[in-house]
């Protein structure tokens, strides 16, 4: 299988610390893609032009993190970072919702400096800082500890945004969120896809 990813993705980065949870590494190719480029050829393999995008065995290609994610980690038929209750998906739609919000401010930064808009620079700035504010809360939840799930994998992936925008400054004020997060980040899948700064 190949699995195309950006190293500095937060959404293949769920991907591919799954891929080495599940002690994939043999089965599945991480390819760089180039994304947000005129013609590239990637473009070919993936018309979204997105990633991460996994092209399976049989050549058939998925997009979104989370339905790759669910794919690998049940490839071996048995799933084990897969979460069931109500309460862990709506923990995990809280962690989305955080990581949804901090790529569209990484996007908003990635942008050349005159097209910036401040208005979604600030508007993301503030969701985040609300959305930590809610996980320093939320994080005593029993789906948050024990065995590595779905939903500390997302939380875990956009807490790590920090290295990608300096502004991010989530561990101010919150204790129980810095504490959560150490072993998570200490994890060898997370050290091993940790995304570069800029
Ligand atoms: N909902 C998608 C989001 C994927 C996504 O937005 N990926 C970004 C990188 S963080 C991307 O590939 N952007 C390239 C582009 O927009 O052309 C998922 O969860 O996989």
């Amino acid at each position: 299988m190949k699995l195309y990813v950006t190293p500095g993705s937060p959404y293949a980065r769920m991907a591919r610390i799954v891929v080495i949870e599940k002690g994939l590494e043999k089965r599945v190719e991480v390819i760089v893609a180039k994304t947000r480029t005129e013609n590239s050829p990637y473009y070919a393999i993936n018309p979204s032009g997105r990633v991460p995008y996994l092209v399976r065995d049989d050549q058939v290609g998925m997009e979104e993190s989370a339905l790759i994610c669910a794919y690998l980690d049940e490839l071996d038929g048995q799933p084990r970072l897969q979460v069931n209750t109500l309460e862990a998906k709506r923990l995990e739609a809280l962690a989305r919702s955080m990581l949804d919000g901090l790529a569209v401010w990484g996007r908003e930064r990635a942008r050349p400096e005159n097209e910036r808009s401040p208005t979604v620079l600030a508007h993301e700035a503030d969701r985040a800082m609300r959305l930590a504010e809610a996980w320093e809360r939320e994080v005593a939840n029993p789906v948050m500890h024990g065995p590595f799930n779905r939903v500390q994998l997302t939380l875990g992936c956009a807490l790590g945004m920090e290295a990608r925008n300096p502004h991010f400054h989530w561990r101010p004020r919150h204790p129980a969120l810095c504490a959560w997060y150490e072993p998570i980040a200490a994890r060898a899948s997370f050290a091993a896809t940790a995304p570069p700064r800029p």
